[in-house]
């Protein structure tokens, strides 16, 4: 970059920059983000009638296209720039064009001077930088390859046992470490080291050959127990050949391929612990609370497909004859105000398993007081920690030991996985959902401002310190770790900022770190299918569902009453706070006079009254929507269910859409990723999404459904007619649409392809974290002291100010 903004200086083009930048520093604005950016260049050009080819070809647009980032300051100009996914560079420009790279540092110390938080008399800031502690570990070159963290970790380790004999004893002591219950596995004490091994390989595939590959483990059971293999290896000869090939093949000829295979086998994950712990966390009646949405779906539905994934497992392992049960453990945090739910039960059992818990374990405050009622996310810091204590002591038991990986969800999770990981040493898995730094601008640069209601500087604490700790992190999207090439990804915006007067975060994650791993996950089909699965449909739900969608006029339930039920619905189905934005599809909706006489509108929003919402970003949009009603006079349009939708109620609400070739939209601001997008999608509705966020991931454009853009009304009102139009003159265009959503979702976002993945990587990065654990001591050692001397101390305090309230 640096070059192309010296041949801009040296060329002609010099007086476009010139002039730009001098157009800048006369606006009122002196911090601009990339939307800002396109805007200025935008009017810049259409003041000086800039061709054409000037705006999209020059080299000061391609300069400008990179921008994230300008802040002013008299009269100089820094430019932060993004020239490609992952890479960031930094340059100072004074008003005689001269060019100057800036360091990370001098970007910080900049920022701080932008909000008049910069003290340099005053002594230095502590600098957060993890940049040393990733020198252990190989990084990915190309950023395309970000986010497939195991092919490259998988392609390194094959090439290090193929020169280290250290590691190959590094893999034998592994495979003779598993146990279930005190029962050894895999290998026993007739085999010593990892010559040995390679040996009594070779002696225990001459005595397979002997059995047909269907014969079962039973029958040879004591004489492969002599050649030093417990249980283990498969349930057949076959298999237990195939396994044993695949090590005598790592042994002598490593190559990636064969690691993957051969460790995604290894017996060694029965119990699991998923942390989940804001919001509420329940079966039934918990979704559209505040707080409570796609996480709770997410979690439940991956505990049940996990507990199917290792019973499959334990199966073709051969572990049956020794009775091995997987366990999964939902732990979440008991509110004993349960407000009806059932959040305030010790243990539940999660329906349709054998062995999968919902573990509630309360918050406390001083003096082993519990906490009596729901609190905001923003607000559980301080009890984060004594929670881990309590919750280990009650996972030890119902485990009756140790569980062999916990995964964090969203910041507060993932803190209590680190924890947890850390005092039991397992393999720790985090989980992200929505990272807040990248829903709320500048939310680390005015952090003070903000912390009375939101106390991000714990919450960013917390998401540095786990998501350094984890040893892998399975995101959902390629741009929550790095963004696409416009804009950054949620990952990223922690890699460089500022909070000022607390910290500076020099480096604050490795975005090419193999940790980095791209993990959809699926929909409950078992709720959501298509709506063609006719046989399979809720037929005795669907009168009451089509009265209370279309005509059910109850003002405790619905706001408004359709003039015309017939016309084509347009859907939504989403919490009333800020982000999600129904208000904007509604405003859509009113600012677009066709789309109104074309179709209706139908929102499934939770609430209706604005007394019945303790929450205040939910009480302020419920106002909004009233007020939208109002100003665009949409009564006989429009109808707003106050109600909040059981899964089965909500999978036949899709279809019952669908069956009126209707449309789904997610006009979401931003959406990390977007569960209604998959269930509407499978349920064969054409769905509108958000460009912003995972939904651009999930549909291809134009093909399986469409973006919109939810910050222009009137374009994505025209986005919308468009495919109306085109359905009335092509009535085959509906269904084309309506069966590629389907078959999208089906083909890459099942739970089962989810959950052999991440038990794949557990194992895989299991066996990595055996291996690197020395390498791995500093790290912890740092993560340890930010903990102590950082977040604690303002934990603490914001326990003082509750107890105060
Ligand atoms: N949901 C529901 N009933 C409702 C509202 C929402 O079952 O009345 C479910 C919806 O089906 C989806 C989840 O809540 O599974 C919302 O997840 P999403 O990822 O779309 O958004 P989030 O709420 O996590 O931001
Ligand atoms: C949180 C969100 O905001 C959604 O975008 C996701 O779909 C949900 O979690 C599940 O990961």
């Amino acid at each position: 970059m640096l070059e192309l903004i010296h041949s801009i200086v040296n060329s002609e083009e010099h007086i476009d920059l010139h002039q730009f930048l001098h157009q800048l520093r006369w606006q009122n604005k002196s911090y601009l983000l990339r939307n800002d950016i396109l805007d200025a260049f935008n009017d810049y050009c259409k003041s000086l009638q800039k061709p054409e080819s000037f705006r999209n070809t020059s080299q000061v647009s391609k300069l400008i296209y990179h921008t994230q980032e300008i802040i002013l300051e008299n009269e100089t100009c820094c430019l932060v720039v993004r020239p490609r996914i992952g890479h960031q560079q930094v340059f100072h420009i004074a008003e005689d064009l001269q060019v100057e790279p800036m360091s990370v540092q001098e970007l910080l110390d900049l920022r701080d001077r932008f909000v008049n938080r910069f003290h340099p008399n005053e002594g230095g800031i502590f600098e957060i930088d993890f940049h040393p502690f990733y020198d252990y570990s190989p990084v990915i070159r190309d950023f395309k390859n970000i986010g497939k963290g195991v092919q490259f970790l998988n392609h390194y380790l094959s090439s290090k046992l193929q020169e280290s004999q250290q590691l190959q004893e590094k893999l034998f002591k592994f495979l003779s470490l598993h146990n279930y219950n005190g029962t050894k596995l895999l290998i026993n004490q007739h085999i010593q080291n990892h010559q040995q091994l390679s040996q009594q390989i070779k002696l225990a595939l001459d005595f397979l050959n002997s059995y047909s590959p269907t014969t079962p483990y039973t029958e040879f059971r004591f004489e492969l127990q002599d050649k030093g293999f417990e249980a283990g290896w498969g349930n057949t000869a076959g298999r237990i050949q195939e396994s044993l090939e695949l090590l005598d093949g790592l042994i002598d000829s490593p190559d990636h391929q064969t690691l993957e295979t051969f460790l995604s086998r290894i017996p060694m994950i029965f119990h699991i612990v998923l942390v989940s712990l804001h919001g509420w966390f329940g079966q039934e009646g918990v979704l559209g609370r505040p707080d409570t949405g796609g996480q709770v779906v997410y979690v439940l539905d991956q505990a049940k497909n996990l507990e199917q994934q290792l019973k499959e497992d334990i199966t073709l392992a051969g572990l049956d004859i020794l009775n091995v049960q997987p366990k999964v453990i939902i732990l979440s945090r008991l509110i004993p105000n349960s407000d009806g739910t059932r959040c305030n039960q010790r243990l539940e059992k999660v329906y349709g398993t054998k062995n999968v818990w919902i573990l509630r374990v309360p918050f406390r405050e001083f003096n082993r007081k519990l906490t009596q009622n729901w609190i905001s996310r923003f607000e559980i810091w301080p009890y984060l920690e004594t929670y881990t204590i309590d919750a280990e002591k009650e996972l030890l038991a119902e485990f009756n030991g140790k569980p062999d990986l916990v995964i964090g969800n969203y910041s507060d999770g993932n803190l209590v996985a680190f924890l947890l990981a850390r005092r039991l040493k397992i393999t720790q898995c985090n989980i992200a959902h929505a990272l807040e730094k990248s829903k709320y601008l500048f939310s680390n640069l005015y952090w003070q401002d903000l912390e009375e209601k939101y106390h991000f500087s714990l919450q960013y604490t917390a998401d540095l310190i786990a998501m350094n700790a984890a040893n892998f992190i399975i995101s959902s999207t390629y741009q929550e770790i790095v963004g696409t090439p416009e804009s950054a990804g949620q990952y990223e915006s922690y890699k460089c900022f500022t909070m000022p007067e607390l910290y500076h975060v020099v480096d604050g994650i490795e975005l090419f770190s193999p940790k980095f791993n791209l993990v959809p996950p699926g929909v409950n089909e078992s709720y959501f299918f298509p709506y063609t699965k006719t046989d399979e449909r809720f037929y005795s739900e669907c009168d009451r569902l089509e009265n209370l969608l279309f005509n059910l006029e109850d003002p405790n339930l619905v706001y408004g009453k359709l003039d015309n039920p017939n016309k084509q619905p347009i859907f939504s189905m989403g919490r009333l706070d800020r982000i999600k934005n129904l208000t904007g599809l509604a405003e859509c909706f009113g600012k677009s006079e066709e789309l109104q006489e074309r179709c209706n509108l139908i929102l499934v929003a939770g609430k209706l009254r604005i007394e019945d919402s303790a929450d205040h970003e939910e009480a302020s949009e419920i106002e909004k929507l009233y007020r939208i009603i109002e100003q665009y006079n949409l009564h006989g349009k429009i109808r707003w269910l106050g109600v909040r939708l059981s899964k089965s109620d909500s999978g036949e609400t899709y279809r019952l859409i669908a069956d009126c070739q209707g449309i789904f939209v997610q006009p979401a601001l931003f959406e990390a990723f977007g569960l209604t997008v998959l269930e509407a999608m499978i349920s064969g509705l054409p769905t509108f999404a958000t460009q912003f966020g995972g939904p651009s991931e999930i549909i291809q454009n134009g093909i399986n459904g469409f973006y919109i853009n939810p910050t222009r009304l009137e374009e994505m009102a025209q986005v919308i007619l468009e495919f109306v139009n085109k359905c009335d003159h092509n009535p085959d265009y509906w269904l084309r649409v309506s069966q590629q959503a389907i078959d999208r979702v089906l083909k890459n976002y099942t739970w089962k392809i989810h959950t052999a993945r991440l038990l794949s990587l557990a194992r895989i990065y299991g066996f990595w974290n055996y291996t690197s654990k020395e390498n791995l001591q500093d790290l912890y050692r740092y993560l340890e002291t930010i903990f102590h001397l950082v977040f604690k101390p303002r934990a603490q305090k914001l326990l003082a100010q509750h107890i105060q309230r």
